[in-house]
């Protein structure tokens, strides 16, 4: 095989590699840009009927430009509001909540927004009961990038607890 034909064929077998990775991949992806941003699957856990909030995560996000940028907001037909939040635990070790006004988003960066981590978006007043398989738009608004809509998808999280707080959250 000559030098040529050897590369042609091994970029072949990566090629064919990566095609078996996806679709051998246990979970569907999906994900979203929005100029230099990269918006990794954002997901919703589901809560149980009745609930009063939800919460949003994106498995991560990336801002693969030259300048810093900021996400500020977000909003979606199934929540009157979305707010923003980190967790916090306090002198009494009690895990709280507490809304920030943005998250940065430096250059060359990747956040994970996850459950069970700091920051999540918090869906305030459902107007509906979120149950797995379920979608839903969020829009999410950047300080620069503007606004871009996404479908979150509602699913349990391999072996995860619901969101912490999420039931007792008062506003
Ligand atoms: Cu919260």
């Amino acid at each position: 095989m000559t030098r040529a034909a050897g590369l042609r064929h091994r970029a072949f077998a990566l090629l064919v590699a990566a095609c078996l990775a996806v679709l051998a991949g246990p979970l569907a992806a999906h994900d979203f840009r929005l100029g230099p941003l990269r918006i990794d699957h954002p997901y919703a856990t589901p809560t149980p009927a009745g609930a009063v909030n939800g919460a949003a995560y994106l498995r991560s996000i990336r801002n693969t430009g030259d300048a810093p940028d900021r996400l500020i907001g977000a909003s979606t037909p199934v929540a009157r509001t979305v707010e923003i939040h980190r967790s916090v635990v306090d002198a009494s070790q009690v895990m709280r909540m507490r809304a920030i006004e943005g998250i940065d988003l430096p250059p060359k960066v990747e956040l994970q927004l996850r459950h069970g981590g700091e920051v999540h978006l918090m869906l305030i007043d459902l107007k509906r009961q979120l149950t797995e398989g379920d979608r839903f738009p969020l829009t999410l608004r950047f300080q620069k990038a503007g606004e871009r809509e996404v479908t979150v998808w509602v699913q349990k999280p391999r072996g995860s607890a619901s969101h912490p707080g999420a039931a007792e959250h008062k506003h």
